[in-house]
């Protein structure tokens, strides 16, 4: 009997819950269809992971995603991750907690992000990736990717080094800093620069080192090159951050950028592309920050169930000095 009892009362509680969250998600159903027909604030809500804020690029794309969302009547929770990957974990974990209807993240690095893909997915969460790729072999964690082709860059970037350097005689030193360790964009530009750059035997990679896509770590490990290469030819730098920390460093050595060491660089950020129209940087391959917009247009469309390319490239281009100079005026970011 007394168990009876125990066990019954329980059960009609458990009873009214129920009844009470039916209600409730029903007022909710009611309350978003006469949003949708009647203003009412049906906002699609975009949980954005960032990589963090390590460069103008960075800016900018932050800037482009912030005004974007405005723009589009997104509501964007947006966190910053400090280029740890764990940081990023943590955020889209919470987005998941917080039932955002979209994820939106630029990894930081390729690998390691099978597990939460996994539980966005089955909490049935869409997730766009923009900027940077994973290299999870399950397509299906994520609906698209938004990005450069970062092989292309980096073997346009080869590709002019290997034409402006037909008259040399004699070994082209080269260094390279790379971008963050394990990021696509490090891990392909690298790539395709050395693809291109094979064409020519003369062209040598002499030292290569990641400086982290900060100015700072730009100018730190230019520094170390400088006192173990006493004949360095050429600087490639993934990103035109760290080639400006080298400027530092390189004229501190007493040589002069531009002329004593051929300076190629990506992103073409106003900073990058004024150095480049100064003489200090020779050439740079475009990378297109500003994915705001395709990215609300995307959160949209699969928020709405609609089928969206798996990719889908950003259009890009090329500086030397003189187009440098020609398009500086009207550079936004
Ligand atoms: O080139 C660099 C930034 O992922 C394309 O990240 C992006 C890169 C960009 O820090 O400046």
């Amino acid at each position: 009997m007394r168990n009876m009892r125990m066990s019954l009362a329980p059960r009609r509680a458990v009873a009214a819950l129920a009844a009470v969250l039916l209600a409730g998600s029903v007022a909710a159903c009611g309350n978003s269809d006469t949003g949708a027909s009647g203003g009412g604030d049906d906002k699609i809500v975009l949980g954005f992971s960032q990589v963090g804020a390590e460069s103008g690029w960075r800016t900018a794309n932050t800037n482009s995603i912030k005004e974007a969302a405005a723009e589009a009547g997104i509501e964007l929770k947006f966190d910053d991750a400090q280029q740890k990957q764990e940081n990023q974990i943590k955020a889209i974990r919470n987005y998941i907690q917080q039932k955002v209807d979209v994820i939106g993240f630029s990894p930081v690095v390729e690998s390691g992000w099978d597990t939460v893909l996994k539980e966005a997915k089955d909490a049935g969460i869409p997730v766009i990736l923009t900027d940077r790729a994973v290299d999870s072999a399950d397509k299906s964690l994520y609906k698209t990717f938004l990005g450069s082709d970062f092989v292309k860059e980096g073997r346009l970037s080869g590709e002019w080094l290997v034409e402006n350097s037909k008259d040399a005689t004699g070994d082209v030193n080269i260094v390279e800093l790379q971008g963050t360790t394990g990021s696509a964009p490090a891990n392909d530009r690298k790539k395709g620069f050395a693809e291109a750059i094979a064409a020519d035997p003369k062209l040598k990679v002499i030292a290569s080192q990641s400086g982290d896509f900060t100015r700072a770590g730009g100018k730190q490990v230019m520094e170390q090159f400088l006192k173990a290469h006493p004949k360095i030819d050429v600087l490639f730098a993934h990103n035109d951050d760290m080639g400006l920390g080298a400027l530092e460093a390189i004229t501190a050595a007493g040589k002069e950028p531009g002329k004593d060491i051929t300076i190629i660089t990506i992103d073409a950020v106003k900073d990058g592309m004024q150095a480049l129209a100064d003489g200090k940087f020779n050439f740079i391959a475009e990378c297109s920050p500003l994915l705001g917009p395709q990215l609300m247009e995307l959160a949209k469309k699969v928020h709405a169930g609609e089928e969206v390319p798996p990719r889908i490239e950003t259009e890009e281009t090329t500086f030397t000095q003189e187009q440098a100079k020609a398009a500086l005026p009207d550079r936004k970011y």
